[in-house]
């Protein structure tokens, strides 16, 4: 007999909306890397926001915990339940809706689990741009990219997600919604609410709509792909083109050598924009609001003189809609690149732009000495502080054994060198349940302290993705 909750949820969704085919069900346990497989009590997909509350109230009263997912893209198993099969995974795939857009106020309305993608198109549809845009788009989904304050492509110009939620709607851990979806640009009526939602990884409630600001759509994109000898020169001729070019740049995008070369071994219908090149690489792009002529002028003398002053190489322009997508696809590709060869051991760690160099060349050296051989795949959003250091096998041993016997150890070092040096372990994806442990020993105690009085006030039984970030 099913339990008294299982049967009331059965009553709230629709007849397809409780999950039960292993089909279905076996991709939701797994998370993106493969680091978790958990099982659940149930799995739900309600479709509306009350749907979604009376499930949550349902799940409250019988003191069950609740797994909030979205596109399950995330790399940290902050969507995955754990292995009691006693959680209800809430997936919101079936929240979907888009709900306005107003080309007035530059806001898109939408229910939380509407895919990225189709968000940006929709704004592109009316003309104007969602900024938020990152490798896994076609999958991820809105509530998801702000629980974790997703930061992708063109962070240097727009911010992370946080910074385009200009109203949220979410279901409290005891099933009450709490609405501000109006999208005033200003309000200072009290405490600013939704920021506590933003980047809590499902621990503190469910987003289940919100509104997101809009840009309006440049009219020309200029997007670049250049030679660079090292990390040291790109963060020079960011630097450079900032004095020259100011905020017209979007995204700024760092490619190691290595991490361009497996990306073209690994994906072989993709080609190398520069193939006499035998530095490493930056895609770059910047906006304009008329026909972009003038900006390609005063972006060809700024390269001039990084040239002289920097030593960077060649440089090409995207002609066309077509070969931007090439370009952009050399780089979204890398994390598919690495999976195919294999899997990495992944890093999304920040420090000071400034010192983003001199980090990395350490941290380099530190992982080849300890263990010769392997593989480093260094790339990301150099105009954030922000790169991907991420480790593979060596050719002496298999990706799995590697992993197996190497991941603890060289995460360490990764974490502490950014820790050491006032960065961050985890600039853009999150703690979910892989980076617990690190968060507690790391995290200023004061700030700890707070985090965890605010999780006791708006979740005192626990109930809301426990074990993950707290
Ligand atoms: P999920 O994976 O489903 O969930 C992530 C976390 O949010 C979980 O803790 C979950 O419980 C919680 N959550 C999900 N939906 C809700 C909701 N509605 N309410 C409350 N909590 C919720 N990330 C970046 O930041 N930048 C990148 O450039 C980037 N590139 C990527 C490229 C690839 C190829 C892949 C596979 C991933 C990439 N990611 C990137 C990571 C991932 O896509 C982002 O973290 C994304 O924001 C997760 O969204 P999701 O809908 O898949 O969330
Ligand atoms: C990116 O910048 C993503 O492409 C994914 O954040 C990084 O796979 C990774 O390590
Ligand atoms: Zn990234």
């Amino acid at each position: 007999m099913l339990p008294a909750y299982l049967e009331q949820l059965s009553h709230i969704l629709g007849p397809n909306d409780l999950v039960v085919s292993p089909a279905q069900s076996n991709p939701l346990l797994i998370d993106e890397r493969q680091l978790y497989r958990g099982r659940a009590a149930a799995i739900v997909q309600p479709r509306t926001t009350e749907q979604l509350s009376q499930v949550v109230s349902v799940c409250a009263k019988a003191n069950v915990a609740m797994v909030p997912q979205g596109g399950n893209t995330g790399y940290c198993g902050g969507a995955t339940p754990d292995e009691s099969g006693l959680q209800v995974l809430i997936n919101l795939s079936k929240m979907n809706q888009i709900l306005d857009i107003d080309a007035a106020s530059l806001t898109l309305t939408a229910q939380a689990g509407v895919v990225l993608a189709d968000a940006q198109n929709a704004a592109a549809n009316q003309d104007m741009l969602l900024p938020l845009s990152m490798g896994s788009q076609a999958s991820c989904q809105l509530g998801g990219n702000i629980s974790t304050n997703a930061g992708g492509l063109a962070v240097l110009r727009y911010g992370t997600a946080r910074e385009m939620v200009a109203g949220l709607e979410v279901v409290l851990p005891d099933g009450q919604i709490w609405s501000d979806l109006k999208g005033l640009r200003k309000d200072n009526t009290g405490y600013d609410l939704k920021q506590f939602f933003m980047g809590a990884e499902g621990t503190l409630g469910i987003i289940s709509a919100a509104v997101v600001r809009l840009q309006p759509r440049p009219r020309a994109q200029i997007t670049a792909f250049l030679e660079t000898p090292d990390l040291a020169s790109a963060v020079s001729t960011l630097m450079l083109l900032r004095e020259h070019l100011g905020d017209c740049i979007t995204s700024f995008e760092y490619m190691s050598r290595e991490a361009l070369m497996l990306t073209l071994v690994q994906l072989n219908d993709l080609r190398n924009p520069l193939p006499a090149a035998t530095g490493n690489f930056v895609l770059m792009e910047l906006a304009a609001f008329d026909d972009g002529a003038g900006l390609t002028e005063q972006l060809t003398r700024a390269l001039q003189v990084a040239i002289l002053k920097f030593d960077v190489g060649d440089c090409v322009v995207a002609q066309n809609d077509t070969q931007r997508g090439d370009f952009w696809r050399l780089r979204e590709s890398i994390p598919e690149a690495e999976k195919r060869a294999g899997g990495s051991i992944k890093h999304d760690v920040s420090v000071e732009i400034s010192k983003l160099s001199e980090f990395a060349v350490e941290l380099q050296k530190n992982t080849l000495a300890y263990v010769p051989g392997c593989r480093i795949s260094l790339y990301g959003h150099l105009g954030d502080g922000n790169i991907h250091f991420n480790v593979l096998a060596p050719p002496t041993l298999s990706a799995a054994q590697f992993k197996r016997e190497f991941a603890d150890p060289i995460s360490a070092l990764v974490h502490s060198a950014a820790i050491n040096r006032d960065g961050s372990f985890s600039a853009e994806h999150g703690v979910g349940r892989l980076k617990r442990d690190l968060l507690a020993s790391s995290k200023d105690p004061v700030g700890l302290q707070l985090m965890r009085k605010i999780k006791r006030t708006l979740d005192p039984n626990g109930l809301m993705n426990p074990g993950k970030v707290l």
